[in-house]
């Protein structure tokens, strides 16, 4: 069977990835929509050696749509996805608008593909990216290990922000060191060879919602409130690829070896973790364009009984946003084959 897919916000960062991982896993697609907004509407982008001109989310008749990837933005979620679904077509919704629900399902492939099926509203939760990367890795440590505590600090590309958060960096790259006044837009300071611990907006508690979003995501995914997570979300300027320092506690000890071992054999996960100079993941040299959550420089917490340390890092727009929504699409396509 081949199924209609829409792509809402076809010509974005993540958009125009779904594109092509769709095309690279040769997903069985039998029309394909790339929906925009009217400014881009009209124009054309390449699938497979084919052009496919963009269409205006606007006035599109999502009727013979069977699955939409979504991802321009929260507002366009909640106005739009709802249409969709009413009309028949499961959708993939890669914003934070509908996570929280408990009636949406919020689904990492490799870790809780069994909740994708009780979506009683047709909308599937594509995970935030900085909490995407973790569950591959702590999901299987969870099941044998029991993790009482995560306390996370982010290092965040700017591609997580869209197509303007990339030109940004660009931008004042070459003016700083071009000698030129830079004039920040798209971050609130400036993002070339600085650190902004602020990503989204804040909360009352004091927290970024980036930084909440590791807490509430984490515990749904992993189906346990009890988990205790300690979170801190910097961006830096790093075109793709987030990185995150990891320390968790855990019921039973956990020994580096063991860690290891158990993420070795993890989906989804590659284990980088030689004790030399470049034997640990990088967003440059190893997790930009690639699909697996690279995870390295394990080693025992030696101020805590049962602490363990981890750099994990993964491409944000692959993994983190794009990848995963394909293996959604391909988990819902898989329902009608069986
Ligand atoms: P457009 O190119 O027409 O603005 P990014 O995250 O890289 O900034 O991309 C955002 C994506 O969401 C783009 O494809 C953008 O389309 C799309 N988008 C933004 N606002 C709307 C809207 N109101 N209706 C439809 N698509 C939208
Ligand atoms: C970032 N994580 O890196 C954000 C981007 O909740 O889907 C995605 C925001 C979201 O800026």
């Amino acid at each position: 069977r081949r199924f209609n897919v829409a792509i809402v916000g076809a010509t974005g960062a993540v958009g125009e990835t779904m594109l092509s991982i769709l095309a690279e896993r040769e997903f069985p697609i039998g029309r394909l929509f790339a929906l925009a907004s009217e400014r881009s509407a009209g124009g054309e982008i390449d699938y497979r050696g084919s052009k496919i001109t963009v269409e205006d989310l606007a006035t599109f008749d999502p009727s013979q749509v069977d699955i939409a990837l979504f991802s321009a933005g929260g507002s366009v979620s909640k106005e739009y996805a709802p249409k969709f679904a009413a009309a028949g077509a499961v959708v993939i919704d890669n914003s934070s608008a509908f996570r929280y629900d408990d009636d949406v399902p919020l689904v990492v492939s490799e870790v809780n593909p069994h909740a994708l099926k009780n979506r009683p509203r047709g909308i599937i939760a594509n995970p935030n990216c900085s909490t995407m990367q973790l569950m591959p890795v702590l999901a299987p440590i969870h099941r044998e290990y029991g993790i009482e505590r995560v306390n996370v600090a982010t290092y965040q590309s700017v591609s997580g922000g869209g197509r303007s958060a990339l030109e940004e960096l660009g931008k004042q790259t070459a003016q700083i060191m071009n000698f030129q006044e830079i004039d920040p837009q798209r971050f609130p300071v400036q993002i070339a060879f600085n650190l902004i611990p602020h990503i989204d907006d804040f909360q009352p508690n004091g927290y970024t919602k980036e930084e909440m979003k590791l807490v509430w995501e984490t515990q749904k995914i992993l189906e346990d409130s009890s988990i205790q997570v300690n979170p801190t979300a910097v961006r830096v300027p790093v075109f793709y690829g987030h990185s995150e320092a990891v320390n968790i506690e855990t019921k039973k000890k956990i020994t580096p070896e063991a860690a290891r071992e158990l993420l070795g054999k993890a989906a989804g996960v590659e284990v980088v973790d030689r004790h030399e100079a470049g034997g640990y993941p990088t967003p440059v040299t190893h997790a930009s364009g690639k699909d697996p959550v690279f995870v390295g420089r394990i080693r025992e917490d030696f101020s805590h009984p049962r602490g363990l340390n981890l750099w994990v890092v993964a491409d944000n727009i692959r993994k983190g946003a794009a990848l995963n929504a394909v293996q959604l699409a391909e988990l819902v396509a898989a329902e009608s084959a069986g």
